[in-house]
């Protein structure tokens, strides 16, 4: 079996990742003059120099020229759009090898953990986590349980039980969603076992104060880090808060030594 080049992701076991894949997942309501150019975010990802930028195979193979070398490409395989609201389901759009020639670091795909479509989601997932790790590359399962079987999305249990089942189908890293409860965290975070958990940044907070607050709880649950997409690219400074979460993720800073970075 080939050796999963993951540590291109970390520093010191940690990790801040840039995500833009909203285009797709929400479309352009997401955006501003500023960041509705993919440039804006390829610059954003290198000055901050993130431990990946996860994009759709589209926007990485247009704007290839301009793709920071020094940057991780994370290629999400799967995805969909927000119209139509029928099952939760992203089929797979884009080929592990094909993913491979635009230069990929890693893949990831979005598992809708609990929909009615999920016998098929795991089904794919299955076969892209095998032919990612033939090349050796980290797969990141976004696990997101969603759909009309699942109560409370951000139920413990349903978080606990969504990490590890990332981890029972070989992903390296499970991107979830924090449920504000930090020491029940801590157990969803162990039922991923060795699998590195990383959390999705959500919508933009209003107060950067409170989201740095929310960083800073998040890394005492025992995550690798955070994966984070509006909050920063949707921020007046993103490069400021990038390195205020940069402070807290790799330096343990607290929320308000990071916050000096905003003001
Ligand atoms: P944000 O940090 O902007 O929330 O991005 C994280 C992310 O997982 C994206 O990768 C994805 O496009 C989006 O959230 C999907 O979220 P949802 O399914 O809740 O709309």
């Amino acid at each position: 079996m080939k050796r999963i080049r993951i540590e291109r992701l970390l520093t010191d076991n940690r990790t801040l990742m840039l995500a833009y894949d909203q285009g797709l997942e929400h479309g352009p309501i997401d955006f501003n003059a500023n960041n509705i150019d993919p440039e804006f975010i390829l610059h954003i990802a290198e000055k901050g120099k993130f431990n990946g930028l996860i994009l759709q195979k589209g926007v990485a193979e247009i704007y290839r020229e301009n793709y920071p070398k020094k940057i991780p490409l994370i290629i999400k395989l799967n995805g969909r759009t927000n119209i139509p609201r029928i099952f939760p389901v992203a089929k797979q759009l884009c080929s592990v090898k094909k993913a491979v020639d635009l230069g990929a670091d890693a893949v990831g795909y979005t598992i809708y953990f609990g929909s009615p479509l999920e016998p098929e989601i795991l089904h794919e997932f299955g076969k892209l986590q095998e032919e990612a790790h033939d090349y050796g590359l980290p797969v990141i399962a976004w696990m997101y349980p969603r759909g009309k079987f699942v109560e409370n999305e951000l139920s413990t249990s349903i978080l606990a039980y969504a990490a590890r089942v990332g981890m029972e189908l070989g992903a390296d890293i499970v991107k979830m969603k924090y449920n504000d409860n930090p020491e029940e965290y801590k157990w969803i975070v162990k039922c991923a076992g060795k699998t590195k958990v990383v959390i999705a940044g959500g919508e933009k907070s209003t107060a950067d104060a409170e989201f740095l607050k929310k960083a800073k709880e998040i890394m005492t649950t025992g995550v690798a880090g955070m994966a984070v997409g509006r909050n920063i690219w949707q921020h007046k400074s993103p490069l400021k808060m990038a390195f205020a979460l940069k402070k807290i993720i790799f330096e343990n800073s607290t929320a308000e030594d990071a916050m000096r970075y905003l003001e």
